[in-house]
């Protein structure tokens, strides 16, 4: 029964000095916790004006829950150190615990109070965002579709239907969000907000934009195998620029044609990266080809192109589900090639893989 005699001494109440101690290193761990924390850039650049209420709240989250942290694992490596087993202990049960109904009352009511005082502050933040727009706010259509998102919006009466959207900068937009199918989730990370596209009702959020730049539009929500590519960009413009962007969009003789007839198309580069300025989805994303050196096994390897004539591969690629290759489901590969993609692109690839697969 020596273990017990040692119990007496090493188990008995932990000195005030030694709390003191353990106190210190708490508090400074936390400083230093706060401060490294706080200096991590967590979140790319800041672009809607309901970035910084987003950014505070979440400051103040780590400025207490840091601490917290800090604690939590003091209090764990501490006791693993003081009230370790020696050897010889491995089969004594330790004491029986009694209630201590301070410490409970403590325990309880603290964290309980810090979690409704940022609950509370959270609601004001979350009320502060969802604040109804001002009459007139321009309106955007968000539809998330498997794998890819469209835009639409009236200029001038008209309406603008877009796979990328463009928005003029220091204006508000309210956006609705609607899905055709299964649940997505519209975000913009340098926005701040996001919220579920959820099939058969409208959801919604406004915010003003407060920097031009180009910024990606990314699903949120794991929509299938096509998920991870469903991407596409939002471009914020000066008012000149977005005016000059409707005006070519709403001209009744659009110069798109002209445009697509002088560049030169890059087939491989299509392939490979998609465009994502109009919303269409590297091929190269889910499709191994040899030529072009992808190996993504989501949809068939197009190896399997060989022999194939040119309008079935066409018709393959801007209606995917109207021939389901062998082995794969519907619904994977994205639908909205004919409208993301040229004709004259679709013919570029086309000819690009006939070649590449040997026919
Ligand atoms: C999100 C994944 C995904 C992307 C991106 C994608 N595809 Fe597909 N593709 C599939 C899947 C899955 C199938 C098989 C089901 C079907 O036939 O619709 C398929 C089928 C095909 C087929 C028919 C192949 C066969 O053996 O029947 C062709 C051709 C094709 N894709 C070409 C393309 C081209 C060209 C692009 C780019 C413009 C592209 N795909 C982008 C997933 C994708
Ligand atoms: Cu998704």
């Amino acid at each position: 029964m020596s273990a017990v005699v040692g119990e007496e001494t090493r188990r008995g109440p932990v000195p005030r000095r030694t709390w003191a101690a353990l106190l210190a290193v708490v508090l400074a761990a936390s400083i230093v916790g706060v401060v490294l924390a706080l200096t991590i850039r967590w979140f790319p650049t800041r672009a809607s004006d309901h970035g910084e209420s987003v950014d505070t709240l979440w400051d103040v989250l780590l400025i207490v829950s840091v601490p917290i942290f800090v604690l939590v694992v003091a209090l764990v490596v501490f006791s693993i150190w003081r009230w370790r087993a020696q050897p010889g202990e491995e089969h004594l049960d330790g004491p029986p615990i009694h209630g201590d109904t301070r410490l409970e009352i403590i325990w309880t009511a603290l964290p309980t109070a810090i979690i409704a005082g940022l609950a509370a502050y959270a609601a004001v933040v979350l009320l502060d965002i969802q604040e109804a727009p001002a009459k007139g706010t321009r309106v955007v259509n968000v539809t998330g579709q498997q794998f890819a998102w469209s835009f639409s919006m009236t200029e001038g009466g008209r309406r603008i239907a877009a796979n990328r959207l463009v928005l003029p900068v220091g204006e508000p937009v309210e956006f609705k969000v609607r899905s055709k199918d299964v649940i997505h989730d519209f975000w913009v990370p340098e926005w701040r907000l996001k919220v579920d596209a959820v099939p058969g009702i409208t959801t919604s959020y406004s915010l003003t934009p407060t920097r031009t730049g180009s910024y990606q539009v990314v699903c949120a929500e794991l929509c299938g195998l096509g998920h991870a590519f469903m991407r596409q960009s939002v471009s914020v413009v000066s008012r000149e620029r977005y005016a000059a962007w409707v005006r070519e969009r709403t001209a009744p003789a659009a110069t798109a044609p002209a445009a697509g007839a002088g560049a030169k198309i890059d087939a491989e580069q299509l392939f490979t990266a998609g465009n994502p300025q109009t919303g269409a989805t590297a091929c190269g994303a889910c499709h191994a080809l040899a030529a072009a050196g992808t190996t993504a096994q989501t949809g068939p390897d197009l190896a399997a192109l060989k022999g194939w004539d040119a309008a079935r591969i066409r018709t393959a690629i801007v209606d995917p589900n109207a021939e389901l290759a062998k082995g794969f489901g519907a619904n994977i590969m994205p639908p909205n090639y004919a409208q993301s993609l040229t004709g004259a692109e679709v013919d570029a690839l086309v000819q690009y893989l006939r070649k590449s697969v040997g026919g």
